[in-house]
């Protein structure tokens, strides 16, 4: 899962090491110099001209301290290794707003008045690009099991999304989750369109021991979910997990049949699912989509596929909506929580492993 951007987020922390300068304490960086940059910042703000060099000397330079290590980062020596981030985040998908912001934070938080205070070169690069990644990736840290536990019950959660990325089986595998957690669920075809879409979701149904509601092919979506909620009040059920048509946000039709979905059953979240693979298309397709008709979160599937990891780093942001899972495979248990520090963990692990 996200190799390509793995790489080249590595080449970013060899590029950028070289453009760091580790100080020797006794030769360089003399005892008064060492005492100058440990001066938090308000200080040497204070003391204005009478710095040495005439006060301007750390102007376009960062100098981070740890006992007996000082490094200096020239601003200038970063703008190469910068670019060359932001050209491997565009041809890595990430969307090209999410990419200046990523590079932006990165060369504040190496450059910026915050000084930091590591052990290593290593360290410090890698908290400035973790900080960065971890930064534009978590909009609002949306816990999905936290939210089905204090819901009111029935919670209704209908997935919507473009045709063919995963929303059948995603459902399948949130209701498996869902009981490993111990939570009910039903499962709703609002899938009225396509032949055979009945089939499907009972397969799984029947797979994981479900109770599915359908109607006959052509009939009114809302009215299956509405169904779907009616048992599930019914029956102490926890969800309803209402699966939809795939549809573009063009599709003047279907987009009116979410609508009415949305007035009528009043779901408790719409979840909008695309696939990682689609890079910039998953990107542009969400920001549309959710301006035609708002959603609550996403799911990306097909993570397990994407070498480039651009969609899953650009789009939360570029929607103001979190990521709530990704696909991971075709299996049921093939769906991991989006946790933005975890993943970025996983991205800047790989070079770690080599050293
Ligand atoms: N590798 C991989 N394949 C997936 C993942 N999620 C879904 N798929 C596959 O994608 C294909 C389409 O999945 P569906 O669940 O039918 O997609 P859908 O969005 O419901 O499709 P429509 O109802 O036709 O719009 C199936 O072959 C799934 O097995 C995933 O996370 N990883
Ligand atoms: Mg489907």
């Amino acid at each position: 899962m996200f190799d390509g951007l793995k790489d080249k987020l590595n080449d970013f922390r060899e590029e950028a090491d070289e453009a760091v300068e580790e100080v020797e304490e006794d030769e360089e960086a003399d005892d008064e110099e060492v005492a100058e940059a440990e001066k938090p910042e308000e200080v040497k703000e204070e003391e204005g001209e009478e710095g040495e060099d005439g006060g301007t000397s750390l102007r376009g330079k960062a100098k981070t301290l740890v006992g007996e290590r000082a490094f200096v980062i020239e601003e200038d020596d970063l703008e190469a290794p910068l670019q060359d981030l932001e050209l491997a985040l565009l041809a890595n998908d990430v969307e090209v707003s999410v990419a200046d912001e990523i590079i932006d934070r990165v060369r504040d938080n190496l450059m910026g008045e915050k000084k930091h205070w590591r052990d290593s070169k290593d360290e410090l690069i890698d908290d400035a690009l973790r900080d960065a990644l971890v930064d534009v990736l978590d909009v609002d840290g949306f816990d999905f099991d936290e939210y089905v536990s204090k819901a009111e019950k029935p919670v209704v959660v209908v997935f919507t999304g473009v045709n063919g990325v995963g929303k059948t089986t995603t459902i399948a595998k949130i209701a498996k989750r869902l009981e490993d957690r111990g939570f009910s669920s039903v499962l709703a075809n609002g899938d009225t369109y396509r032949a055979g879409a009945n089939q499907q979701l009972r397969e799984h149904a029947d797979a994981l021991d479900k109770k599915v509601i359908t109607h006959e092919q052509g009939g009114d979506p809302a009215a299956v979910i509405y169904d779907a909620v009616e048992y599930a009040e019914a029956n102490d059920v926890d969800v309803v997990l209402g699966d939809t048509a795939g549809r573009l946000h063009t599709s003047d039709d279907l987009m009116n049949q979410l609508a009415k979905i949305q007035r009528v059953v009043k779901p408790d979240l719409t979840v909008f699912v695309d696939e990682a693979v689609a890079g910039q298309d998953a990107v542009n397709r969400a920001e549309e989509f959710h301006d035609a008709a708002e959603f609550d979160g996403m799911v990306l599937t097909k993570a397990d596929a994407d070498s480039a990891g651009g969609a899953a780093v650009s789009v939360a942001r570029v929607t103001g909506k979190p990521v709530v899972f990704l696909g991971t495979g075709q299996g049921y248990d093939d769906l991991r929580e989006f946790d933005a520090g975890e993943l970025v963990d996983e991205l800047l692990s790989e070079g770690e492993e080599g050293e």
